[in-house]
């Protein structure tokens, strides 16, 4: 049409903000989809998941300690969901801007790539320069699985599929002829072009959301069971088992193409097979779990029998050179963790394949893990890769992001029974629970009900190892109605007494005293 040159693109024929905004929220989820089908044929984490994972290592730790144990660890997919409802919202923005522009030159609605390629060419630096060295990706995502020419080839990937969408769905009407019959052939054509733009675009967000969905779902919320009111079973069930991890979506790892990488520090560093692995000499042990951000009186803490060759069978194959410091342990989720060569010469720390006498759980680090009786939760590396001693001490993930460096576990108790709040009779019940001190063993147990005055000791079952905790119960009966604080501690097997103190988790375990607080209510009529 000469119209068009005739008539110079003018201000009423650009988008409105509106109109951007629209098309920004359908370049955005083109863009997810995009990233999600990415993430799915080549590994690359997604932004969300970046963010999410970056955010653990940006804001310091003290601030961050109650959002990181609300939202990393308790509602990981909520989280996903919240970044990447964040991520449309830019997208949305990045269109309203595009419709800005496009009004203040509206010629430029008849260059589409003029406008687009330097959107494109701003998210792509983004990503290479800002996104991935800061979330700790490396420069250009160097340090992300599949480095970074899988990073940049997906990044340019879902930013293109951004910049295309949004360049065409933006723009505003362009002039029409004036002649009639030409006007309806191309409403006809507007009119096609849009039933086909609204289709492509409910299908993308269709299948998009579908993606996000199967995300959600193979997520693994971290979960604890709580047996407030009730004793725990000594022994944890698998399905029981609390589960911490880093990650929205943990790792599926394939057993028949694992291998374990023995290397660093080493005269001669090899690799294992899960069968190899299996084959060796092995030993089973009762040891219990306790994440280092459980609270006094927390649920975080589980006990569990697990079999696996001694870690220091494996270094002894790989003959360590001189200088070891620490045996630094990786991850295939690039979580990683180290123990002082001291602590890994122990028989007790085992690689460990079994978890209650069935292959480790997916959640609890299919294949192979690190079991280090006596540390926290954080030392226990799952989804085992690569044992790298090394000539300095390493800082893992967490104490990257200031948890402390021994992990040790503090002495704790906990009190099951009664619940907190609970009512109780005016008779002779039962207060019972678990205490743990680590690699020290429990030797008493003590509760007081008045407020720390008098103690009464606690009958002990004995532990199943010296690295489990152990279940206790005592007798109790109120001796009138009225208001009760039930307090606990434990002694460990070196005979100090449970700490008072107020310590929060942060960095190096929580400490203090658990407490319930009961009501006992009118005399139960007894039988005359
Ligand atoms: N690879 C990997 N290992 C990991 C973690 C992780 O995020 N990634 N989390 C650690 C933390 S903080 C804890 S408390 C334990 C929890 O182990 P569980 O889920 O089997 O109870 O795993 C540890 N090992
Ligand atoms: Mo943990």
């Amino acid at each position: 049409m000469e119209g068009e040159a005739l008539t110079p693109l003018g201000k009423q024929d650009a988008p409105t903000l509106w109109r951007g905004a629209l098309a920004g929220l359908l370049a955005g989820l083109a863009m997810s989809l995009a990233m999600l089908a990415a993430r799915q044929a080549l590994g690359v984490p997604s932004v969300p998941e970046m963010v999410a994972d970056g955010s653990t290592a940006l804001v310091p730790p003290a601030v961050f300690s109650f959002l990181l144990d609300a939202l990393l660890t308790r509602a990981k997919p909520l989280l996903f969901l919240g970044l990447f409802a964040l991520q449309l919202l830019a997208g949305v923005g990045i269109g309203v801007g595009y419709a800005a522009v496009l009004r203040a030159w509206p010629r430029l609605q008849a260059r589409p790539w003029l406008t687009g390629a330097p959107v494109l060419v701003v998210l792509v630096l983004f990503n290479a320069l800002v996104l991935a060295p800061v979330t700790d990706g490396g420069l250009l995502g160097s340090r992300l699985d599949g480095g970074a020419a899988r990073f940049m080839a997906a990044t340019i990937l879902y930013y293109l599929a951004y910049v295309v969408v949004l360049s065409y769905a933006a723009p505003g009407r362009k002039p029409l002829s004036d002649s009639g019959a030409v006007a309806s052939v191309e409403g006809r054509r507007l009119f096609l072009r849009r039933a086909l733009l609204w289709t492509g675009g409910l299908a993308v967000a269709g299948y998009g959301a579908k993606l996000v969905l199967d995300i959600i779902g193979a997520a693994t919320p971290s979960k604890s069971f709580s047996y407030r009111g009730q004793m725990p079973p000594e022994v944890t069930p698998n399905d029981r088992f609390y589960t911490v991890s880093k990650n929205i979506v943990d790792p599926t790892v394939d057993p028949a193409a694992w291998a374990l990488e023995v290397t660093g520090l080493v005269e001669s560093p090899y690799t294992l097979t899960l069968p190899e692995l299996q084959a060796l000499p092995s030993r089973t042990q009762y040891v219990t779990l306790e994440c280092i951000s459980n609270p006094v009186g927390g649920d975080l803490m589980s006990n569990a029998l697990w079999r696996g060759v001694p870690l220091r069978e494996l270094l002894n194959t790989a003959k360590l050179k001189p200088g070891v410091v620490d045996v630094a342990c990786f991850s295939d989720d690039g979580y990683s963790d180290s123990i002082p060569l001291s602590l890994a010469l122990d028989p007790d720390v085992l690689v460990a394949y079994e978890m209650n006498g069935v292959p480790l759980p997916r959640e609890h680090g299919a294949p192979a893990r690190l079991i280090v009786p006596g540390r926290y939760g954080v030392k226990h590396v799952k989804w085992l890769i690569r044992i790298a001693p090394v000539d300095k001490p390493y800082l893992g993930y967490w104490q990257e992001r200031g948890w402390g460096r021994e992990a040790e576990v503090k002495t704790t108790s906990r009190i099951d029974v009664p619940a907190d709040g609970a009512a109780l009779p005016l008779e002779e019940g039962l207060v019972g629970g678990v205490a743990f001190a680590g690699a020290r063993g429990i030797q008493r147990v003590e509760i007081s009900t008045d407020r720390g005055k008098t103690w009464r000791e606690a009958f002990l079952k004995s532990a199943l190892s010296p690295y489990t905790w152990v279940l206790w119960t005592t007798p109790w009966g109120p001796p009138r109605t009225g208001g009760y604080t039930i307090l606990v501690r434990a002694t460990d097997g070196t005979s100090e007494v449970q700490t008072a103190v107020v310590e929060d988790s942060l960095p190096d375990g929580a400490s203090g005293w658990h407490k319930v607080t009961v009501s006992v209510e009118g005399a139960q009529p007894t039988t005359r």
